[in-house]
């Protein structure tokens, strides 16, 4: 089974240091294990791309530079490779870039050798989804190319045939928005680890992408940054979305106005009615303390923001809403069990 995939980029090949590294969905740096993507890199081409990136350096002139980056980028043939107890496949892309897939051991990269050219030439010059110098374009490019490879391996190589009726694993990828101190991250935590930390006080500074395995299926959580600054990019990130998550915390009324903006300029702009949506009304602990007609004050409480943000005005698209509480666990599997019957149709 492939278990992920990276891309290598830098000024450099020569020095590590300078390697821009990227990996879907584990981090292939974890444990600083330079010594692994030395040889990944090595073993590539016997070092070819090294001394290539170095000689091209010098001759490529300013102009022919950017002629270069217009035209189609120039996808290398997969070399596979074994490494430690990992079979490893890469490519080049111009001679200056490396996408690799890491499979398990008794998988047969050369199985993938097909999909794994067509997908990259489709991607990078056909739909022409990344050009390499934007973060969230690499982080996009690597979890559609992931996902795609993935969903090839599941049902195109099906080894056992036997138990071929059982349902194939789905592949889910939740675009986790809301503005800043919402509780995003929390709620992707506690979903993966079951923490939660009260004194977690860290805003999330770019698209965190985590990985949550529930039986066969994956879900992909894009944990979107809230800040001001970063609300701009988040429709970069939004793209092949199966679900859109808004959360909106409930206890902070002063930034009501402020969220509902910040939800239907994404909503109006993001123009495919078939992704659904799931509104979190979170850290309803701090407003809903009474025992008495708890359920009563829920539905109203519930009734108010619907119409404050307006949701009914949300025309074809499928959505619902929850209150959450990360912090007491409140709903938190309800989310989960709700992701999945609104993407039960893919
Ligand atoms: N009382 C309460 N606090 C919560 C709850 N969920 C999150 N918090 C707290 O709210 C604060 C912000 O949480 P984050 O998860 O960092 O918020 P975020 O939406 O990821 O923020 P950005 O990354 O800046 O967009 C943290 O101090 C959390 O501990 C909740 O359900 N109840
Ligand atoms: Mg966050």
């Amino acid at each position: 089974m492939l278990s992920t995939i990276f891309l290598l980029k830098g000024k450099n090949f020569h020095d590590l240091n300078q390697l821009d590294i990227y990996s879907y969905p584990e981090d292939i740096v974890r444990n600083n294990n330079k010594d692994f993507i030395e040889k990944i890199i090595f073993g590539h081409d016997q070092g070819m791309i090294r001394e290539g990136f170095r000689s091209s350096q010098t001759v490529l002139r300013n102009h022919d530079i950017n002629k270069k980056n217009q035209d189609n980028f120039i996808i290398g043939i997969p070399i596979p490779q074994k490494i430690d107890e990992n079979n490893i496949y890469t490519i080049s892309i111009n001679s200056k870039m490396i996408i690799g897939l890491i499979f398990d051991e008794e998988d047969n990269p050369y199985d993938f050798k097909e999909i794994f050219e067509d997908l990259s030439y489709e991607l990078i010059n056909n739909e022409k989804c990344c050009s390499f110098e934007d973060e969230l374009e690499i982080e996009n490019l690597l979890i559609t190319l992931f996902i795609d490879l993935r969903r090839y391996g599941d049902e195109i190589l099906a080894k056992y045939p036997e138990v071929s009726f059982q349902p194939v694993g789905m592949f889910i990828k939740v675009f986790l928005f809301g503005i800043d101190e919402s509780g995003k991250t929390s709620l992707v935590r506690r979903i993966k680890t079951g923490q939660f930390d009260d004194n977690f006080f860290a805003p999330t500074r770019k698209f965190d992408i985590k990985y949550v395995q529930k039986e066969k299926d994956f879900l992909a959580f894009w944990d979107i940054p809230g800040q001001i600054s970063f609300r701009e990019k988040w429709l970069k990130g939004i793209q092949d979305s199966n679900i859109l998550v808004y959360m909106i915390d409930v206890a902070n009324q002063l930034r009501f106005e402020e969220s509902k903006q910040e939800f239907w300029n994404v909503i109006n702009e993001e123009v495919t009615p078939e992704i659904p949506l799931l509104i979190l009304g979170n850290k309803i602990d701090l407003i809903n303390h009474s025992k008495d007609n708890n359920q009563k004050q829920l539905t109203r409480i519930e009734n108010e923001i619907i119409d404050y943000f307006e949701f009914h005005k949300l025309r074809d698209r499928e959505w619902n809403f929850l209150f959450t509480s990360v912090k007491t666990n409140y709903n938190i599997e309800t989310v989960l069990n709700t992701i999945f019957s609104l993407t039960s149709h893919i």
